[in-house]
């Protein structure tokens, strides 16, 4: 069951593709009452009962019941991802209240800032205040989690597929120059034999940042060193910005300017903001000429051979506004420094600290929707997903048989169509590893599956063991990507001592790619999701539903990385019994039953532990270096097979476009036999490729 509600007059996101007709008059809903309507605002207000919980908000910080905190969406460039702060790079209003009068979801599709007070304000209360501006309102309702997400993803559209090779590993670093600097990090690996199927290049391969431009003297000849990659079986992936250089000269400022393609002042000047080409000029994406037009550019680097993008800044970023600039400039000019009293100091200080993506900033310009000029904050959250949009809709027409690797910073609900996300600029803490797990099932809800965090840590100096440990959770992520900040410590595998430790774990992940790629394929293609918190699994259970530090991966398995530094183990809740796979590599593990409950699991610093599902099977293959080398005409299965167990595999050829569930899935089938001594025998098409462990 779903209800839309239109208040206002709304600018359409595109954010919902299904057909439905906003219910008609008044609003009358038995949970969700209408509050308030002051200053233009709406705002909407549920009682909580005191068990009651709240789940999605997609990309967010704190665990994954939100109770207890006030989110907001407004799209925000922040590398601090702490406790105390409301927003992060997307904006993603789907929730889901499961409570003692029932469960339903609610989503705002709404382009300007919205505020989930989730009992936050008062423990009792649920409130969402949306700010000026029309927007719609969903109310959907099922008996179960799962159901309300199915239900969500249904009218938002498929989620978007890479091609298998970005299932791979992606070492990126801010700080790789030129070629050669991104040749020692394919050595680094292949050397050590350890997998690698993608390097990704940060800022510094443009010409003066401006986007779609190679400098020439690190690149010299950049298709040729393109194919020298590929050659290797690695993918290069370079990064996109927002904001376009204002730069005499530069096609694409110089044709932007020319068309009206460019986000406007008041006064129908080209709006000049800062980032790291220094002045730009941002390209309005809500236009959809505009948004074809930067699109289409992206061939430049089609052309010259590459495969896959990450779109950066695109909150968009603001380092400062020029008006703003010159404002903050008279203001320090005119200060007497004589008498700095410590109030006078603060608001100097304040000057510069604060300049950067201030609010007033995101409502000095405007964007041409449907040919009216509409002010920025009415439509901030939708920035990156049109920019990313941009791209994914220009990739339909320029590869329109190859699948493009594309994700974004910032996103929205319906970006999920064009692209995925990494959740930004997160640190080396430890706080982060777990955080990365907690997000993980919020963006799914959201539509987001080809999501990962900067593996290792983005910010701040990390140390080896946060790696692996790290790793051991990305192993199982879509992008697993170890990506970190220039001015840190580096974070290639090798600049630490355990080689052998970081081969097996990565290995690792290649080896259960038929069985993860299989899970992302349904997910995407039946509208579910890959990570699934406990509390979807076993509503029933008050101690599943608390457990915010594991997740089930796909139907299978359950994981329970370690996230705290010395420990040599976890505790560790089974809701039921389960099948301990402890996992050093691909060949070398033990296994154990354990009962339901709570158990304090040993996993030693190269450890991964996988629990297996009774009657499931995960099929995996040998390890290998890169995607194209893993060979599924052998597949062993990890198993915990009382009965009997049916596992679906999905596989294709990992690029082209067109996909479908029908013709790629072959069913493995597992029976055990015998009382005592169990045998499992494997039947299906599958059963002479299947060997056990
Ligand atoms: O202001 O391009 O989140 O991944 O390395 C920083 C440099 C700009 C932010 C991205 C990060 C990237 C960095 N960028």
């Amino acid at each position: 069951m779903i209800r839309k509600y239109v208040f206002g007059d709304p600018i359409e996101t595109e954010a919902v593709i299904a057909q439905i007709p906003a219910e008609p008059g008044v609003f009358t809903e038995d949970h969700v009452r209408l509050t308030a309507g002051t200053e233009g605002m709406h705002a909407f207000s549920y009682g909580l009962a005191d068990k009651d919980r709240i789940y999605g908000l997609g990309e967010n910080i704190r665990g994954i019941n939100k109770r207890g905190w006030r989110y907001i969406s407004n799209c925000t460039d922040d590398p601090n991802h702490t406790e105390t702060k409301n927003s992060l790079y997307g904006a993603h209003n789907f929730l889901i209240v499961d409570g003692a009068d029932g469960r339903f979801a609610l989503f705002i599709d709404a382009g300007q800032q919205v505020v989930f007070d989730c009992g936050y304000t008062d423990r009792q209360k649920l409130t969402i205040t949306v700010s000026e501006g029309g927007f719609a309102l969903y109310i959907l309702e099922s008996d179960s989690l799962l159901g309300l997400v199915h239900e969500f993803r249904s009218i938002i559209g498929r989620s978007y597929i890479p091609p298998k090779w970005a299932f791979g590993y992606g070492q990126s670093r801010w700080g790789y120059k030129c070629a050669d600097d991104i040749r020692r990090v394919v050595r680094g690996h292949r050397e050590k034999g350890v997998p690698l199927d993608s390097v990704y290049m940060d800022i510094d391969y443009m010409e003066r940042f401006k986007d779609f431009t190679v400098n020439e003297e690190r690149f010299p000849d950049f298709p040729a060193f393109v194919e020298e990659m590929k050659a290797e079986h690695i993918h290069l992936v370079p990064i996109i910005d927002a904001g376009v250089k204002i730069e005499e000269g530069y096609p694409v400022y110089e044709e932007g300017v020319k068309n009206g393609y460019f986000c406007k002042n008041a006064d129908g000047s080209d709006f000049v903001g800062g980032v790291w080409p220094g002045r730009v000029h941002f390209p309005d994406v809500l236009n959809p000429k505009a948004r074809r037009w930067f699109g289409h550019w992206y061939q430049v680097l089609l052309d010259a051979g590459i495969e896959g993008f990450w779109n950066d800044m695109n909150e968009p970023a603001l380092f400062y506004s020029e008006a703003h600039l010159q404002e903050a400039a008279k203001m320090l000019k005119d200060t007497k420094m004589d008498n700095v009293d410590i109030w006078k100091f603060f608001t100097l200080k304040d000057i510069l600290l604060n300049i950067a993506n201030r609010p007033e900033d995101y409502k000095l310009f405007y964007h041409n929707v449907c040919g009216k000029m509409v002010p920025h904050d009415r439509v901030h959250n939708l920035y990156g997903y049109n920019m990313t949009r941009a791209a994914g809709e220009a990739f339909e027409e320029l590869s329109p048989e190859k699948r493009i690797l594309l994700f974004s910073r910032s996103s929205y609900v319906g970006m999920h169509r064009s692209g995925g996300i990494w959740m930004g600029d997160n640190q080396s803490w430890w706080s982060h590893l777990l955080l990365n797990l907690q997000m993980l099932p919020s963006l799914n809800m959201c539509g987001f599956l080809y999501t990962g965090a900067d593996l290792g840590g983005f910010g701040a100096d990390g140390t080896e063991d946060l790696l692996l440990r790290w790793l051991e959770l990305g192993i199982f992520t879509p992008l697993m990507r170890n990506h970190s900040a220039l001015g840190t410590r580096e974070q290639e595998f090798y600049q630490f001592g355990a080689d052998d430790s970081f081969r097996r774990i990565i290995g690792l992940r290649y080896a259960l790619l038929p069985y993860l790629y299989s899970e992302f394929m349904k997910a995407a293609l039946g509208g579910e999701m890959m990570f699934v918190p406990l509390a979807f699994v076993w509503p029933e259970d008050a101690m599943a539903a608390q457990t915010e530090d594991q997740l089930m991966v796909g139907e299978s398995i359950m994981i329970a990385p370690v996230y705290r530094q010395n420990a040599d183990g976890r505790y560790v809740y089974l809701p039921e019994e389960m099948k301990l796979y402890r996992m050093r590599s691909a060949d070398d593990m033990d296994a154990e039953i354990l009962p339901a409950g709570q158990h304090y699991v040993k996993a030693a610093l190269d450890e991964v532990l996988v629990f297996v599902r009774a009657n499931h099977l995960v099929p995996m293959a040998a390890s290998a270096e890169y995607v194209d080398a893993v060979d599924t005409s052998h597949l062993r299965l990890l198993h915990f097979v009382k009965e009997e167990a049916a596992y679906e595999l999905y596989d294709d050829d990992g690029i082209s476009r067109s996909v479908t569930l029908e013709g790629h899935l072959t069913e493995i089938r597992a029976k055990a036999e015998g009382d005592g001594d169990l045998k499992i025998c494997v039947s299906g098409a599958l059963a002479p490729r299947c060997g056990l462990i």
